[in-house]
């Protein structure tokens, strides 16, 4: 059965809400990225980036086990894997991997580090947090100007571009962000929220999601050297 090695994050939901829609069996394998679980020596032979998600597909290309790594490549695979998820027209499958690495290159990156900054950082960098809070209102509003235009990302189709970026932006409060000023993209979030495999997809080790504030060690193991150390 395909494995997943993940955490509850937005990065692991992608996953996990693709693999629900797409009914795909899988099997989770907790990673624990604040106790430091993604420098075990099995989840670094598949990832040497020591981030989750992951997948181990022992039905892969050629009938053969297939490690891979980044959400993005993942989504691809198990879309394409299922015949589900990417349009088949030529040009609405180019659209649908823009968006998608417009969420890989673009909301992912700045999203995480306005929560950085924002919300870990030990010291407050105004210059940064400033610069983080314009990207993320700037990105809300490249996403609302396309969602003006088209039902879903990729155009008429629901897709992976969808399922990358939505998780991306749940608790929009946290990044000071009211979906009223973005109403497209406020009725295409709605849309999605409510399908009942995304539900299912946000529930997988959700006893685990971060309660409260960041703990010293969850801190140094995400931030401080362990992190840094060469391996
Ligand atoms: N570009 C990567 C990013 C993955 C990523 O940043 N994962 C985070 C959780 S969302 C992680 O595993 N962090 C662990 C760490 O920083 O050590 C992807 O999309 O898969």
């Amino acid at each position: 059965m395909l494995e997943v090695w993940t955490w509850p994050t937005p990065n692991g939901h992608k996953v996990h809400i693709a693999l629900e829609e797409l009914d795909l069996p899988y099997k989770i394998v907790p990673i624990n990225i604040g106790a430091g679980e993604q420098f075990r020596p099995e989840f670094l032979a598949i990832t040497p980036n020591h981030r989750i998600p992951a997948i181990v597909d022992p039905d892969g290309p050629g009938g053969r086990r297939f490690t891979l790594f980044e959400s993005g490549a993942i989504l691809i695979y198990l879309a394409e894997k299922a015949g589900k998820l990417i349009p088949k027209d030529p040009a609405a499958r180019y659209k649908c991997l823009e968006w998608l690495m417009f969420q890989m290159g673009g909301v992912g990156p700045m999203f995480g580090q306005y929560g950085h900054f924002h919300h870990y950082a030990p010291e407050k960098v105004p210059y940064a947090m400033t610069r983080y809070a314009n990207e993320v209102r700037r990105l809300h509003g490249v996403l609302d100007k396309r969602l003006a235009q088209v039902e879903w990302l990729a155009g008429d189709e629901y897709s992976i571009a969808d399922i990358a970026t939505y998780p991306w932006l749940r608790f929009a409060e946290r990044r000071d962000i009211d979906f009223d000023d973005y109403p497209n993209v406020k009725r295409w979030f709605a849309a999605i929220d409510a399908r009942p495999a995304v539900q299912r997809g946000v529930a997988v080790l959700a006893d685990n999601q971060r309660q409260g504030t960041m703990t010293d060690a969850e801190r140094e193991i995400l931030f401080g050297q362990t992190q840094f150390s060469k391996r």
